[in-house]
């Protein structure tokens, strides 16, 4: 039976990778993001492969949420599959000299809005007794690194909600599961440091993990037999040892 996901943060880097890997597996589609004009290219660029609905909202606005969600039509209402991969970083800081509009976006976004897109959904699931729940954690969210402060918080939290889920959507039957990456080259630096030069940076001398790569694991993930759940997957790029350790070469 084909399956419908849900996918946050699908206007760039992972949930786009994981839009196009998903469509070309003829996954149904729903797309989220607050660029609507991404998610009309995406939309257009998708739609040959599978059926794709979009849904313009920023998750940091529980209202807003709640009703982009209930405005699902109702061909696509059955959510089999919820990727919760909206976030980002916001800032590079020590705690002592840290922004607090930047812990508000990233506490509202990567904790918060996880848990409202996680709340409107999850009834439908319990109701069907079935479904797939994956969190994007990150690395950041295993092991603290100088700097990362509030942005590993959010991602220690995600882990722990991913734990959460797991044991009390249990009775249920439906699996959740974090896939947390490293290093991705995506637009992700250029949010963290908004804009500035030192983005550019970030990548540079190594090979960090791609989008697609992480898409294709998450594809892995969602297309095991219904007695396997990935309940929590760590990925680094091979030049990437830990948070700190990374073999560049110039
Ligand atoms: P990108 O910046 O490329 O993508 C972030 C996505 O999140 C965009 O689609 C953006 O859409 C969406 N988003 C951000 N804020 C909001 C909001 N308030 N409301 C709705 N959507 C929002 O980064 P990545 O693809 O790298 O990041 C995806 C996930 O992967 C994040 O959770 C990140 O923490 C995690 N991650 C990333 C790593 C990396 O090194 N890149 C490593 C480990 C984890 P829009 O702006 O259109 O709303
Ligand atoms: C992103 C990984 O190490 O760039 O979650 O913060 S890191």
């Amino acid at each position: 039976m084909t399956k419908t996901a849900l996918i946050t943060g699908a206007t760039s880097g992972i949930g786009e990778a994981t839009a196009y890997e998903f469509a070309k597996q003829g996954i149904n589609l729903i797309l989220c993001g607050r660029r609507l004009e991404r998610l009309n290219t995406i939309h257009k660029a998708l739609e040959r492969l599978t059926n794709v609905h979009i849904l313009n909202f920023d998750i940091r606005n529980k209202k807003e949420t709640f009703e982009a969600i209930e405005s699902i039509p109702s061909k696509f209402k059955n959510i089999d599959i919820l990727i919760n991969n909206a976030g980002n970083a916001h800032g590079l800081d020590p705690i002592n000299e840290g922004d607090t509009d930047d812990w508000d976006a990233m506490m509202d976004i990567n904790v918060k809005g996880l848990l409202y897109v996680s709340k409107a959904i999850i009834p439908q699931m319990t109701e069907q007794k079935s479904g797939h729940i994956i969190n994007i954690g990150s690395s950041a969210g295993k092991e603290v690194y100088p700097k990362g402060n509030v942005y590993c918080a959010s991602k220690h939290a995600v882990l722990a909600i991913t734990e959460g889920m797991r044991i009390d959507l249990n009775p249920y039957g439906i699996k959740v599961g974090s896939i947390n990456p490293g290093m991705v080259e995506t637009e992700f630096s250029q949010v963290r440091f908004k804009g500035d030069a030192i983005a550019d940076n970030v990548y540079k001398g190594f090979k960090a993990l791609q989008a697609k790569d992480i898409a294709e694991i998450i594809y892995f993930a969602v297309s095991r037999p219904p007695h396997v759940n990935i309940a929590d997957l760590l990925v680094f790029p091979t030049a990437q040892a830990n948070s700190v350790t990374v073999k560049k070469e110039f």
